[in-house]
Formats: C-alpha cells, sequence, structure tokens
C-alpha cells in the first residue's frame, strides 16, 4: 500500500516546504505517499557538474544531458528493487503530452507510483524520452521553465485522494471532476452577511434559503442542480460527455431543459 514518487529534478528544495502544509502532510509523514528525491546533480560528471548543454544544429537555450539522467534513473530502479517496490512507470511533464484529468489522479492515486522527470531548460535529449518515457502529460497550453510545478500539482492531486487525508470519505466525491460535473457553491456562516460599512450601496447577503431548511433531499437537489446549471454554462462539453455516460436522470434533463440558454 502506498504510492511512492521518485522525483528526478535540478531543485529538489522546491519539493521540502510544500510536504510540510496542510490536509496532505500527514499523508507525507506516514509515508503513505513517500516522495523520493532524486538530485540530478548528484549524477553528473566533472569538476563541472554538467547536466545540460548547447543543442546540436544551434538554437537558443540548453538541452538536458541523457547521461546524467540514465544513471539517475538506474539508481531509483537499483533502489526500487533493493526496497521490493514495483518498477513504476516513468513520466515527463511537458506542455505536447495529454492534458492531466481526474481520471488519471484516481488511477495513479490506486497505483504504486511513478518517476516523475522534471525538465528544465528548454528539455530533455530526445534520446532519453524515446528509450525511458512512459507517459507524457501537460496541465494546460502554457510554458512554465521547470517539470517541478507539474511534478508537486500531480503529487498534491494523488495526496489528497489517500485514504483520510480529507476530513471524511465524501470529501472528494463532491469535487469538480469527481462526478463530472463542475462543483456546486459552498456557503458558511454569517447567515446573513451585512454590507461594509464602506459600500452602503451593498445589500446585505444572505445565504440561499434550502441550506437553512434542514430538508437533506431539497438541499441535496438544490446542490445538484447548481452543479448542472454551471457546468451547462461553464463547460458544456462536461454535460455532453455526463449524458454519454447515461449519468444525467430525467430529473436532471427536464432541469437543464428549463435553463435559459
Ligand atoms: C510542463 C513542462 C509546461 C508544462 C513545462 C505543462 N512547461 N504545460 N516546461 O504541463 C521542458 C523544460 C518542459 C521545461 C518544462
Amino acid at each position: 500500500m502506498g504510492v511512492r514518487f521518485d522525483v528526478i529534478t535540478l531543485f529538489p528544495e522546491l519539493f521540502g516546504p510544500f510536504q510540510q502544509v496542510g490536509v496532505t502532510r500527514r499523508a507525507f509523514e506516514s509515508a503513505q505517499v513517500d516522495v523520493r528525491l532524486w538530485p540530478l546533480r548528484d549524477h553528473a560528471e566533472g569538476v563541472y557538474r554538467r547536466v545540460d548543454d548547447r543543442p546540436f544544429g544551434g538554437g537558443p537555450g540548453m538541452v538536458m544531458l541523457v547521461e546524467p539522467l540514465e544513471r539517475c534513473l538506474s539508481a531509483i530502479r537499483a533502489d526500487q528493487v533493493a526496497q521490493g517496490a514495483a518498477r513504476s512507470p516513468v513520466i515527463w511533464f511537458s506542455p505536447a503530452g495529454p492534458r492531466l484529468t481526474q481520471k488519471r489522479v484516481q488511477q495513479l492515486a490506486a497505483s504504486p507510483g511513478a518517476v516523475l522527470v522534471c525538465g528544465r531548460y528548454e528539455g530533455v535529449d530526445q534520446r532519453f524520452i524515446d528509450a525511458h518515457v512512459d507517459e507524457e502529460i501537460s496541465l494546460g497550453d502554457y510554458v512554465l521553465s521547470g517539470g517541478e510545478l507539474p511534478a508537486l500539482t500531480l503529487i498534491d492531486a494523488v495526496t489528497r485522494l489517500q485514504p483520510g487525508v480529507l476530513h471524511d470519505a465524501a470529501s472528494h466525491e463532491q469535487d469538480s471532476f469527481s462526478d463530472g460535473l463542475l462543483d456546486c457553491p459552498h456557503y458558511s456562516r454569517p447567515e446573513v452577511l451585512a454590507a461594509p460599512s464602506a459600500q452602503v450601496d451593498l445589500p446585505a447577503r444572505a445565504v440561499p434559503a434550502v441550506l437553512m431548511s434542514g430538508h437533506h433531499a431539497q438541499i441535496a437537489r438544490w446542490r445538484r442542480e447548481q452543479q448542472l446549471a454551471l457546468t451547462a454554462r461553464r463547460r458544456p462539453d462536461l454535460i455532453e460527455a455526463a449524458r454519454a455516460r447515461g449519468e444525467l436522470s430525467k430529473k436532471d434533463e427536464d432541469f437543464l431543459s428549463r435553463l435559459p440558454l
């Protein structure tokens, strides 16, 4: 049990503080999620410990060298064998990969883990990717200066799904995407919020009455309808996908058909 991430990075110090805060901290402390950092510089050679060089064919920037990466990956494989851990897939973060989804996060959360390769500079020599990378993942259509934030993002998304991390098991079943729809709005105290004194034009803002009614079935129906309305407006593609999976009831369809376009 537990998920192991082996992270290849030039900046291992980025991962420390992250493991010390929030609801996910216990999962790291108990090694329910075991993050092992592999500083790439440790596998570089020579006085200068080079991990990058100029691209053949010319052009701007630097490319991460194959050999330190291969030595680092060999050290990870040897450690996995020594620890009796599974040989986990190698994930490389780049904008060219398919987008990370909650579905993939759920699969990884129930898996032995992965080796996460964090690129820097212009990227990694293609021969490393061709020989060793099993899966390429992107967070979205933008460029980052390194793969560390995508790695931390993946680790966070996987860690919060581990048993005991959230306050109750139902908590993440309510998340956006867990049922394929966006999350409903949330409210807490006070029940009626006074206008800030500097903004007399802002009316007092009450919590939606149904949430104060104590009618659990009505509350559940209201939340479902809030999810449906928000998702239909912002992400009609997700409504279509939920419909195709047969996850919209007659009630849901009636509600959607009555929404203003
Ligand atoms: C991943 C990596 C963006 C993403 C990256 C993304 N930029 N959209 N940059 O998930 C090679 C060196 C890739 C820096 C890395």
